[in-house]
């Protein structure tokens, strides 16, 4: 090559081997990042609330820093970012850190499958509903969806809606023994019960005075509504929050849901303290429990646990475990009517948990306990 023709390009830069700069394992630690709440995610980007507690919050897009990898960012997280958080149109901001999570709500798909998925954080309420018809209710799901919030630490609470359709008191005597809180809310009649002034024109869609009782009950607290498809999340969601998440009928024929939400959504609710958060969450069919430890299981059902005293040392409560307790306990004169019941359910989640029914089964009887 006749030496007049060179240029920059042809000087030969030996490349590092392996091709790149070497990566340094440093990252900037960020302290000027904003705490923001993640409030919906979506296929990768994740709709956040900046200055929750003051008095105009602003939305802000963001997307996840790489160095976070595939750690799971949900509602309801406190996350740390960087960039424009002004919340202008076509403005992006960057997820750099969560913060450490007061707690965590977690499903597996079914009760041997290790991979668990996070459906919420931060969440100190789990309002479990379910509808007192239409979907017909299942005891399974409530056993369930004790034991999910109290090994994650929160505290449940059982919602029924639709008792203008059904009573729900029998459904609630199952619950009868154990602490927790229960309540009822229904549709507004269209006559007499208007809303009052000042709350939205949605909460026709719930008493109003059962809307009240659960307002108070999640004041100043983030809770989360879950359940079989339905039953009637989203409508109380509305009715709290004036917001208008899509609400669908349930099927005629098998009184299921139609699965009309298909993400989460964390909301605020006026008239409550700072702070006060609810999250709607899509309908679930089953609520499998693979993280949680066998022990753990027992704990949840706390109207047993006394009787486990006299069982022998190392007893599983099996029907077939010799000596087990729990059988004369629960068929002993006086005992609450529903406790034969709840020993059944104890032991189905003690078998799956095992892994001993077979898959198939499995499937069934977690589609006949939870949908
Ligand atoms: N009669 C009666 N119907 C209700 C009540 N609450 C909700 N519904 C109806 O139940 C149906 C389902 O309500 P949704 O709010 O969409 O239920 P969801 O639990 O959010 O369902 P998914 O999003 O599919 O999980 C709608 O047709 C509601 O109008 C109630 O208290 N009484
Ligand atoms: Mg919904």
């Amino acid at each position: 090559m006749a030496r007049r023709t060179w240029d920059e390009s042809d000087v030969r830069i030996r490349a590092n081997k392996r091709g790149s700069r070497p990566r340094t394992k440093q990252r900037p630690t960020h302290e000027d990042a904003v705490i923001v709440r993640v409030v919906a995610v979506d296929r990768g980007r994740y709709t956040c609330v900046v200055g929750e507690d003051e008095e105009q919050p602003r939305t802000v897009t963001c997307v996840r820093a790489k160095e976070l990898r595939r750690r799971p960012i949900v509602p309801g997280d406190l996350v740390g970012v960087v960039g424009d958080v002004t919340g202008a149109p076509d403005t992006l901001a960057r997820i750099v850190r969560i913060e450490p999570r007061a707690t965590v709500l977690r499903r597996s798909a079914d009760d041997t499958d290790p991979v668990e998925r996070v459906i919420v954080a931060n969440a100190d309420r789990l309002v479990l509903v379910l509808a007192a018809a239409s979907p017909t209710p299942r005891t399974g799901f409530v056993d369930r969806g004790l034991v999910a919030a109290w090994d994650a630490g929160i505290t449940p609470v059982v919602c029924m809606t639709k008792s203008d359709l059904a009573d729900p008191t029998e459904f609630l005597d199952y619950l009868h023994d154990l602490d927790v809180i229960t309540l009822s809310t229904q549709r507004a009649t269209d006559r007499g019960e208007r809303p009052e002034a000042g709350i939205h024109e949605q909460s026709l869609a719930v008493s109003p005075d059962s809307l009240e009782r659960l307002r108070s009950l999640l004041d100043g607290h983030v809770s989360v509504f879950l359940g079989p498809s339905g039953v009637g999340k989203s409508t109380l969601v509305n009715a709290l929050t004036g917001a208008q998440r899509a609400t669908g009928g349930v099927n005629d024929v098998t009184g299921r849901g139609r699965h009309t939400s298909s993400s989460a959504r964390a909301l605020t609710v006026p008239g409550t303290r700072p702070g006060t958060w609810v999250v709607d969450t899509p309908g679930i069919r089953s609520l499998g429990l693979a993280h949680v430890p066998e022990e753990e299981l027992l704990n949840a059902f706390t109207d047993l646990v006394p009787a486990t005293a006299d069982c022998p040392r190392g007893c599983l409560h099996t029907e077939d475990s010799p000596g087990c307790a729990l059988d004369a306990w629960v068929h002993r004169p006086g005992a609450s009517p529903a406790a034969p019941q709840r020993l059944e359910s104890l032991r189905r989640l003690l078998a799956a948990s095992r892994g001993q029914t077979q898959r198939g089964d499995s499937e069934k009887q977690l589609g006949q306990a939870i949908t």
